[in-house]
């Protein structure tokens, strides 16, 4: 069903990322002009993820007609495989956000209970500047999804990845002007217009900008997801260095006085945790060498620096799964960070999330979570 007009107007928000979930969406990976090796490493992780996230939540994977069958192989029998096509596997961006509706009343003419944005998507940047050419696939993602779930949809034309939004699910939303102001998605649109669209759609009353996203992060132009993101209202975890010689630095200390010099949406003062970055990291030449570079995707060059961080993990229900990249001093502090962020959930870290990240995303991209009813209210 095409819903008309925009979500809040309905009674629409965006939950919160810690909200109960019904089930968590992924891709698969395969193009081998972006996944090394055609993608066998990173199946392994997306199937340690995947696993990970079933023992809080269900999970559906969709993977093309090509590779059903391997991902149906490389995945636990409680996790679904469906078949979907798809330029590439990033359901944080090309999958719906799904709205819940608060409201109690009956009418006539109920609102349902949840509804699914779909929002438009240029492949990070379209023909020019984008990561793929053809992105006509991942357009049909998110309404596939709603259709699946048999979920009412708004569609939108406003160009925007889900990485790129957070939200408290209590009027305020986090992003990053490198991205949403970028001249690459919504040239046509002020600041205030784009405000005004993530308020009517995200049901939400209040936007912090901060300037960029996290350095290095040039196929999203600068997710927030890989940036910052709150833990719970009120909180916010910040990719964080302290080594000033790291160009790292000047965009952590720069959000760190854009969030500590604002209130949310309900007028709190906000608490920043720094979440530090691991490395840097950079593309060996035998990961670089692993991608077939004449398809039509953006070039992996050896020596770039990776968009690595652990901001960019993902909230189940009970449960954190975040990424490890294989350096043990950062690795460890991230989990005892966050296990003492959410010490109502399990934290679980996954080995070998470098392989996501050559791609350019990580845990928090790959997932796209349909929140439920809360269970006191079910
Ligand atoms: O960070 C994300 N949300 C997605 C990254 C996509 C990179 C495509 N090469």
């Amino acid at each position: 069903m095409e819903m008309k007009g925009a979500p809040a107007l309905h009674g629409y928000r965006m939950p919160a990322e810690w909200e109960p979930h019904s089930q968590c969406w992924m891709g698969w990976p395969e193009r081998p002009d972006n996944w090394r090796d055609n993608g066998v490493h990173a199946q392994k992780v997306f199937a340690k993820v995947a696993t990970a996230i079933s023992k809080f939540e269900p999970v559906t994977v969709c993977a093309s007609a090509a590779q059903w069958e391997n991902a149906r192989s490389q995945l636990p029998e409680n996790i679904r495989v469906i078949e979907m096509s798809m330029n590439d596997s990033w359901f944080r961006d090309t999958g719906p956000t799904i709205v819940v509706s608060d409201s109690t009343v009956t009418t006539d003419a109920p609102v349902p209970k949840f509804a699914g944005i779909d929002w438009n998507f240029n492949s990070w940047g379209g023909v020019d500047d984008g990561c793929y050419q053809d992105w006509s696939l991942d357009l049909l993602v998110a309404w596939k999804i709603l259709a699946i779930e048999r979920l009412p949809r708004f569609p939108q034309s406003l160009i925007l990845e889900g990485g790129s939004i957070h939200v408290d699910g209590e009027g305020t939303c986090l992003t990053t002007e490198e991205c949403l102001l970028n001249k690459n998605r919504n040239p046509h649109l002020s600041k205030e217009q784009i405000e005004d669209e993530l308020k009517a759609y995200l049901g939400i009353r209040k936007v912090i900008w901060l300037p960029r996203g996290l350095y290095g992060d040039d196929d999203t132009n600068g997710h927030i997801d890989n940036m910052c993101c709150f833990a719970k209202p009120g909180v916010v975890l910040l990719s964080w260095t302290d080594d000033e010689t790291d160009p790292q630095y000047e965009h952590s200390v720069e959000a760190f006085s854009v969030v500590s010099n604002t209130t949310d949406a309900k007028g709190r003062k906000l608490e920043i945790i720094k979440l530090h970055v691991p490395g840097p990291l950079y593309m060996t030449d035998e990961e670089a060498a692993g991608v077939i570079q004449v398809g039509e995707a953006k070039p992996r060059l050896a020596g770039t620096r990776l968009a690595a961080s652990y901001v960019n993990f993902y909230i189940a229900n009970g449960g954190i799964i975040t990424p490890q990249f294989g350096d043990k001093k950062w690795d460890d502090e991230a989990i005892r960070v966050l296990s003492k962020v959410f010490p109502n959930h399990e934290v679980v870290g996954i080995e070998g999330a470098r392989e996501i990240v050559l791609a350019g995303g990580n845990i928090h991209c790959i997932t796209q979570q349909q929140p439920a009813i809360p269970t006191a209210i079910a």
